[in-house]
Formats: C-alpha cells, sequence, structure tokens
C-alpha cells in the first residue's frame, strides 16, 4: 500500500474508534461456516463495539425471523432473492451511505447487479457471492459410474439409474426449496423462475424418481459429511464444499472432494448485508457493514471461506488460487451459463412449501 494511503486508513480507523461509544454491540445474523476466524475479533479491536454473532444455513428461517418481527438482529445477511422480496414489506431501513466510506471498493458490475434484488442499491451491500453446484468424492463416484459416467451434470442427482448407483454412498440435497425448484425447473429445460403449477407438479416428479436414494435433505451437514466419506455426494454451495474439500485434505485419509458447476447450469446467489428496521443499533451496524467493505477483510474472508467477495479493492490480498479459480470467481463463460433465482410471490410460496414438504417426505 502507498504510505500516504497507510497512514490515511490509519487515521480513519482512529476517527472510526473515537466517533464509536464504547460499550456498544452489534448483533449479526450471518450463514454458517461463512467469516474468517479473526474478523470479529478485528472488528472489535478497531472499533470498540462487541459482537454478538449467530448462524442459520437458510433464508427460509432468517425470513422467519425478521416476519415475526424484534429479531434483535443489527446486520442480517440473506440472500437477494429473498431481500427482494422483503425490502418492500417494510423488513429493513436505508443505508445511511455517508456512513459507508468503504462503499467505493465494491465491483461496479456486481452494484449493477444486485439492483435487480435492491434498486438504487439503497438497502444492502453484497457480503459474498458464489453459486450452487454438486460436490462429490471423486473415488467413490468415478468407481461407481466410471471415467464415463455423467460426471459434469445434473444427472448425478436427477437421473435415477445414475443415482441409484450412488444410493449406497450417500446422497444430500439442500434443504432449501426456492433454489432447489429453480435448479430442478433449470434440469428440465424450463424457466427456473416459473411459478407454473404443472412446472412444479414435473419438479416434484423428478424428485420422487430420486427420493429412493437422497440420504438427507439439510443446508449445512454435507460439508463434515463429505469430508469424512459419510456421503459421496451433495447439492452445496461452492464455498462450502471446498471448504469440504479443504479438510478432507486435512485429515489425510484418502478423501479427494470437487466442485463442479454442472454443464447444465448452476444457480447463481449473492448474499446481501441489511439493516434490520427494527435494529437496537444502527450505527453499529454502519460500523460492520462498512468494516467488512475494508479490502483486507474482505479478502481474509474470501481466503478462508472460499467464496467470491464483491470487492475490488480486495483482490489483491485474495491468494491467487482462489481468484484464478473459475468455480470461485466465475469466467464470463461460466457466468453465461448461471441462472440468478427471483424472489417467489406469496401465494406462489403456499404451493411451494406444500410441494417441498411432499418431496421430503417422500410421500
Ligand atoms: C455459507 C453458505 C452461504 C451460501 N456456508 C448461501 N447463500
Amino acid at each position: 500500500m502507498h504510505k500516504s494511503l497507510f497512514l490515511l486508513s490509519i487515521a480513519a480507523s482512529l476517527m472510526a474508534t473515537s466517533a464509536m461509544a464504547q460499550g456498544q454491540t452489534v448483533n449479526v445474523y450471518n450463514w454458517s461456516d461463512y467469516i474468517a476466524e479473526d474478523t470479529l475479533e478485528k472488528f472489535t479491536a478497531q472499533t470498540g463495539i462487541a459482537v454478538n454473532y449467530d448462524v442459520f444455513d437458510s433464508n427460509e428461517i432468517v425470513e422467519a425471523k425478521l416476519l415475526a418481527g424484534s429479531s434483535g438482529y443489527d446486520v442480517v445477511i440473506p440472500s437477494g432473492f429473498f431481500l427482494e422480496r422483503q425490502i418492500p414489506i417494510g423488513l429493513f431501513q436505508k443505508l445511511d451511505k455517508s456512513k459507508l466510506s468503504n462503499l467505493g471498493n465494491l465491483v461496479p458490475a456486481i452494484t449493477e447487479q444486485v439492483e435487480e434484488y435492491d434498486p438504487g442499491n439503497e438497502y444492502a451491500v453484497t457480503y459474498m457471492w458464489g453459486t450452487t453446484g454438486l460436490g462429490y468424492n471423486i473415488d467413490a463416484v468415478t468407481e461407481r459410474l466410471g471415467e464415463d459416467g455423467p460426471l459434469q451434470s445434473w444427472d448425478l442427482l436427477f437421473d435415477p439409474e445414475t443415482a441409484a448407483q450412488l444410493a449406497d454412498c450417500g446422497i444430500a440435497v439442500l434443504d432449501a426449496p426456492v433454489e432447489m425448484t429453480a435448479i430442478a425447473l433449470n434440469y428440465l429445460g424450463l424457466d427456473p423462475n416459473s411459478e407454473d403449477a404443472g412446472d412444479l407438479a414435473a419438479v416434484e416428479e423428478l424428485y420422487a424418481a430420486v427420493r429412493p436414494y437422497i440420504r438427507y435433505f439439510h443446508s449445512s451437514q454435507y460439508i463434515s459429511d463429505l469430508a469424512n466419506g459419510e456421503i459421496c455426494l451433495s447439492v452445496g454451495y461452492s464455498g462450502d464444499v471446498f471448504i469440504a474439500a479443504d479438510r478432507a485434505a486435512e485429515a489425510n485419509r484418502g478423501v479427494e472432494i470437487t466442485y463442479v458447476i454442472p454443464t447444465e447450469g448452476a444457480s447463481l446467489w449473492f448474499d446481501m448485508m441489511a439493516i434490520p428496521a427494527d435494529a437496537p443499533n444502527p450505527d453499529a451496524a454502519h460500523a460492520f457493514i462498512n468494516f467488512i467493505l475494508e479490502p483486507q477483510i474482505a479478502a481474509d474472508i474470501t481466503n478462508y471461506v472460499w467464496y467470491a467477495n464483491p470487492n475490488a479493492a480486495a483482490d489483491a490480498f485474495v491468494d491467487p488460487e482462489i481468484l484464478e479459480d473459475p468455480a470461485i470467481y466465475p469466467t464470463p463463460d461460466v457466468m453465461a451459463n448461471l441462472f440468478a433465482p427471483k424472489a417467489r410471490t406469496p401465494g406462489y410460496d403456499r404451493l411451494l412449501t406444500r410441494a417441498w414438504t411432499r418431496i421430503k417426505t417422500g410421500q
């Protein structure tokens, strides 16, 4: 870093500290396995604000808490396709951009893209982004399907003959109805954002045919199960599968995990930091969001959880291996093959919830 810039950033952080009354707390609600080990410590050291940190593994859970009201959270991080319908019903407050001096670090193309969920970027700032694809145990899967198996295809999950061959080593699916139906619709050649009842029936049929081969539906358990060899295939969030691969390599028991964006495409999402309308401490919330926007802090998180950050200034601090991995920072070619789920309408939600329950219970 240039010396005067460095001094400037020290001055800025001293100012931030003095501006913040000691004894404040920020209440943060984030996805599990989604932050570096030292991020919160560094935030408290820099600002004097303590952090209360809770985790979740599903957008539906976050939404239920926000709808119930008085969640007590100052910063929550839903995906854009949920935030999109949460903003208009008043669940969040507008950001005070005068308190977000690091906003200029954001990649303009990403800021523009998330306007789809938050027009004018008034309510939210992207935390990390990624894809939902397939993670699998290379040996276990190729042993059963051969090198010629559909190793780059959603057939691994949705083709009954293929899934049957993997049933004994264990298949897991995310308990994420919007994403899992979007993925199934896309596989069927339908619009991933269709709300057509007939299309939903086709999705149910698709899952019914492979339901006997699915061991469980859960949105975070697969990280350790893939790493331990308890399961051999999971639908997974990109970084989570990389975390599993890393843990497997460290355990050194011969488990090798890979993440695949299937040829039919994967879903693309942006997780967004937003401040609930009834947040107890909006000032601390702004300080937290601004801190995450610091280049080194964003890079630390990416280097630890293997998700892409939206911070152009962070690139210099991101491990080149991660920055150059098209499964983490997709190239335009890969990007063209991704689809982004949109918010579901409340009317359709009821149908979806019932269908998803039938899919999971196999009835
Ligand atoms: C983190 C999962 C976050 C991705 N473990 C889901 N949007």
